[in-house]
């Protein structure tokens, strides 16, 4: 297999803020924003090139899908030491389509921080973990972003008794945040825009960010609000922690794939579009043999793999889409399992809504 070479630039934290990251411990600044820019070199053992990941997945026979580890709702491992969550789900939901088998996928932890280097290096195939669309990692990265399944903002929470209300009572605090993120340029860019002065307290890991917060090290901490509200129900006294009615940000995440294979580019897009696709159509987990077996309408039988070869186009099986909604389900079925009304987090839908009912989930057509 030819190996090739990808060039990236990687944004490396000041070495002080790298040691404290490697040791576990925080590192202050009152300079958050001084990072420096170098030319990374990646010898990959990636495949590269049209068809090339498909192939050796299915070689494999398994999908290697990168996540979170710590992030409850979304990638985390159950008591069972499964992992569950709404990414989790979409690395089910790519297993899916490819072999029919949602359970055909092996998990790989990872940092915000080691997210794109797995990626990069072959590691992973895809990346699903919670992970911002920007303009930079989407060309210096080399790397390319499927469609949004979660849009999502920055969010700041603090404890109910501090009398925060605002990003000006800010002045002053000390903030938890997770470097390799783009919560802490966020951060650093609101602040000074507001002329508000304040220390970042960094580290590596949700685990450690949050843990510091509830330690009392940080007056504030911040990050995605969704993964805000899934950290606030692992804390002590959830209650006791309020999300401030601000957003710093917009945070579209979704899955990540290596730049060079457009195939594999669009096996991940259009497995999130079938998603999206389901729901649009009324087809769930539950309903969708008995519509297989009985539908007329010529778009439902493209989607569920009864005309059009659309499987095929994608070098999949034509029932590529039925296994995704039969196995792991449509949008909302994925939604409500993992954020729902009946989980702890109960995250209203909003702009995550159907273009129908107002949201921002709107899927080419599937001929
Ligand atoms: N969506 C943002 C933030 C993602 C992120 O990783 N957030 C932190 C929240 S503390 C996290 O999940 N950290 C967990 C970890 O790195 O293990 C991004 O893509 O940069």
């Amino acid at each position: 297999m030819s190996k090739r070479v990808f060039y990236f630039l990687g944004v490396l934290l000041a070495l002080g803020v790298l040691l404290a990251a490697c040791s576990g411990s925080a590192q202050t600044s009152s300079n958050p924003q001084a990072v420096q820019t170098v030319v990374v070199t990646v010898e990959s053992n990636a495949s590269s090139g049209y068809g090339t990941t498909l192939k050796a997945v299915k070689e494999r026979g398994y999908l290697i899908c990168g996540v979170n580890a710590q992030l409850p709702g979304f990638g985390y491992v159950d008591k069972e030491g499964n992992y569950k969550g709404f990414d989790v789900d979409y690395c089910h939901a790519v297993a899916a389509a490819i072999f029919g088998d949602p359970s055909k996928v092996e998990f790989r932890p990872l940092t915000a921080k080691e997210r794109f280097t797995a990626l990069q290096t072959g590691e992973i195939d895809v990346l699903i973990r919670n992970t911002t669309w920007t303009l930079t990692r989407d060309t210096e990265l080399g790397t390319n972003f499927a469609p949004t399944t979660f849009y999502d903002g920055q969010g700041i929470m603090v404890r109910k008794d501090s009398g925060i209300k605002s990003l000006e009572d800010l002045e002053g605090a000390k903030i938890c945040v997770a470097t390799g993120t783009t919560t802490e340029l966020n951060l650093a860019d609101q602040m000074a825009a507001r002329g508000i002065d304040y220390t970042p307290v960094v580290f590596e890991t949700a685990d450690q960010v949050f843990g510091a917060y509830e330690e009392g090290r940080c007056d504030a901490v911040t990050t995605d609000k969704s993964a805000l509200v899934s950290r606030r129900s692992t804390l002590k006294n959830p209650a006791d922690h309020v999300i401030l009615d601000v957003t710093l940000s917009k945070e579209p995440l979704g899955p990540v794939v290596r730049q060079g294979d457009d195939q594999w580019f669009d096996i991940i897009k259009w497995v999130v579009f079938a998603t999206f696709t389901g729901e649009e159509m009324g087809i769930t987990s539950q309903n969708v043999d008995e519509i297989k077996a009985s539908t007329d309408d010529p778009n439902v039988k493209k989607f569920l793999g009864l005309e059009g070869e659309m499987g095929q186009k994608l070098g999949l099986s034509d029932d590529w889409a039925y296994n995704i909604i039969k196995y792991v389900g449509n949008y909302a079925e994925i939604y409500n399992r993992n954020l729902g009304p009946d989980t702890p987090f109960d995250l209203p839908r909003g702009l995550n809504s159907c273009w129908t009912d107002g949201g921002l989930l709107y899927a080419p057509p599937i001929r």
